[in-house]
């Protein structure tokens, strides 16, 4: 056992330290239809059609004749992977529609022996990786599988009373996970996904058996019963804080992860280059979605995001590969920040201003530089705490990476204190839960996940240097209450709450007075309610008490808060 995890140790910090970002590619026989069926297009995403559009299997298995993606070529494929900076790739080898896009012999629903194209793309794509130094990991469907008789999913075809779970799970999940993990070479990583219905036994079982025939091959956290080697995030997930545990998140360049033809909702490369310094900057990994058509080409949006990912990161990379995350408690309002040694690299997302203002390093700087040239920076004597750097704002095209050189190992001071505007902003992540029998739990996205009941007591304490007058807001954010992944966001309002800052109470109800971009996540917008002002007359420490004196709960989701934000209005 402790030979296994010594294993374990090394893969993950071979993937979560040195490789940080990923690919992931979703093709499967969804991938033909693009989202469309009988004359619509499906909502959400694409590959979840089959159980969607309630096609019979019958109806849905004669795609496998139509399959002959004759410009698919693997070399090319793991080219543009490897040109776009990832480490690693994720291939679907089964999805939910149950269709293996590898040969095997479990099952003749494959694409070998039920296609007309009849090769291994799984095969193909295993050796392009390893040419490329590339880690090749696969994707598995182990719960949900809408063909097989048994499998969990389909109760359009098949009558949910009469399945067992453990015959699907027998014949086809254990066998179809052996070949994988046979036939293949090295596998990296097994993805498994949305355990709906397996049980800790089998989740334990499938773990032992993937470590017994594959060591060192990682399983996703979505194996069950948080059994995985690392955690997986909800899919475009982004924590609002360093999550301090090896941890992936699923991003998608659209809205869909199978090939859509109708979603044209691309995010830009400056976007996902965000994303990725915003993943990396909270401790995780970011696997970045592309979804090849019928034929076998990506989506040209896809091919040029990566190509401009790839460029960004040929210069950049030194601030993403082998760094650990923000040293902070917190993001700063111009992005984030990962280090290595002595080197703290700054992530500029946006800056208004020509000056960057980073508080609470205790070390004595060296040097800045962008692209290693020096500029221009000031350090406070008092403590050293308080550094500007100059800044160009034409810079700004991209995350701008600044690199401090410090005296000595990183040290920081991890109060939470003012913004470089003077703001104050208490994520729900980084809260004191003053309440003895909470229920509260903190989501993916940084945000309350049950917040019910009208016991529950949220508290910070934090530093005013600049004293003066604030205006208080609440923000919340969206959710999904039957944690269905191909439904849309769901939100509640209406909630009492009292916020208590510097002994100042402030009552009111909320509502959805500003939607606000959040800055970090396209996916998931902000919500914003007033409170009112505060007076804060003099530098110190001071405490923000939040409660629900009434929490409205029709859709489960009840008070779904993210953030308290101190916005400094005058001294
Ligand atoms: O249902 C799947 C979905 O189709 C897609 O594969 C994503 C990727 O993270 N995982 C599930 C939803 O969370």
């Amino acid at each position: 056992m402790e030979h296994q995890n010594k294993i374990i140790k090394t893969a993950l910090d071979d993937l979560f330290i040195e490789r940080k970002f990923g690919i992931f590619i979703h093709w499967g026989l969804y991938s033909i239809l693009g989202g469309r069926w009988n004359g619509k297009t499906t909502p959400y995403i694409s590959e979840w059609i089959m159980l969607r559009e309630q096609i019979p299997f019958k109806e849905y298995q004669t795609l496998a004749s139509r399959f002959n993606p004759q410009d698919f070529d693997a070399e090319k494929w793991v080219e543009l992977i490897a040109r776009s900076g990832a480490k690693y790739m994720v291939v679907t080898a089964k999805h939910h529609e149950g269709f293996a896009m590898y040969h095997s012999k479990v099952s003749k629903y494959n694409i070998v022996d039920a296609t007309p194209f009849g090769r291994d793309i799984i095969k193909e794509l295993s050796d392009a990786a390893r040419r490329h130094n590339i880690k090749f990991c696969l994707y598995y469907s182990h719960d949900q599988d809408w063909y097989d008789p048994n499998g969990f999913g389909n109760n359009w075809d098949y009558d949910p009373q009469k399945q067992d779970f453990n015959v699907y799970f027998e014949r086809k999940v254990l066998p179809q996970v052996e070949e994988l993990l046979t036939n293949y070479g090295e596998i990296g990583m097994i993805w498994f996904d949305t355990p709906f219905s397996i049980d800790k036994a089998n989740s334990r079982r499938l773990v032992d058996f993937v470590h017994g025939l594959q060591p060192a091959c990682l399983v996703s956290g979505r194996i069950g019963h948080d059994l995985g080697d690392f955690a997986e995030l909800c899919d475009n997930g982004v924590p609002s804080t360093v999550v301090d545990t090896e941890w992936e998140t699923p991003l998608t360049m659209n809205d869909s992860w199978g090939y859509k033809i109708d979603d044209a909702n691309w995010k830009s490369a400056q976007t996902l280059v965000r994303y990725l310094s915003g993943i990396v900057g909270k401790g995780g990994n970011c696997l970045l979605n592309i979804g090849p058509d019928k034929d076998g080409n990506i989506p040209v949006q896809s091919i040029d995001n990566l190509n401009a990912i790839g460029r960004w990161l040929d210069k950049n990379g030194k601030a993403i590969y082998g760094t650990s995350h923000n040293p902070f408690s917190l993001d700063y309002n111009w992005g984030t920040l990962t280090c290595r040694d002595n080197r703290l690299y700054l992530h500029i997302h946006n800056f208004d201003d020509n000056k960057i203002v980073l508080k609470g390093l205790k070390n004595r700087v060296n040097a800045v530089t962008v692209d290693d040239r020096p500029i221009g920076f000031t350090q406070s004597d008092k403590n050293n705490e308080v550094l500007e750097i100059a800044l160009n704002r034409s810079e700004q095209d991209f995350p701008l990476i600044v690199c401090i050189e410090a005296q000595g190992d990183i040290e920081v001071d991890n109060a939470i204190m003012q913004q470089g505007d003077n703001s104050v902003v208490l994520e729900a992540s980084v809260a004191a839960n003053l309440c003895e029998k909470s229920r509260l739990a903190i989501n993916h996205i940084g945000a309350t996940d049950n917040w019910i009941d009208t016991d529950e007591l949220l508290g910070w304490k934090f530093r005013i240097d600049e004293p003066g007058t604030f205006d208080v807001s609440i923000v919340t954010i969206g959710a999904r209450a039957d944690g269905d992944p191909a439904t849309p966001l769901e939100w509640e309002g209406g909630h009492q709450i009292t916020i208590n800052v510097a002994d100042k109470s402030l009552s009111g109800t909320i509502v959805k007075q500003v939607e606000k971009n959040n800055p970090t996540n396209s996916h998931f917008p902000f919500y914003i309610t007033n409170m009112g002002k505060v007076q804060i007359p003099r530098a110190g420490e001071y405490e923000v008490k939040i409660k629900a004196d009434n929490v409205v709960a029709e859709k489960r989701l009840g008070f779904t808060f993210r953030s308290a934000v101190l916005s400094f209005v005058s001294q």
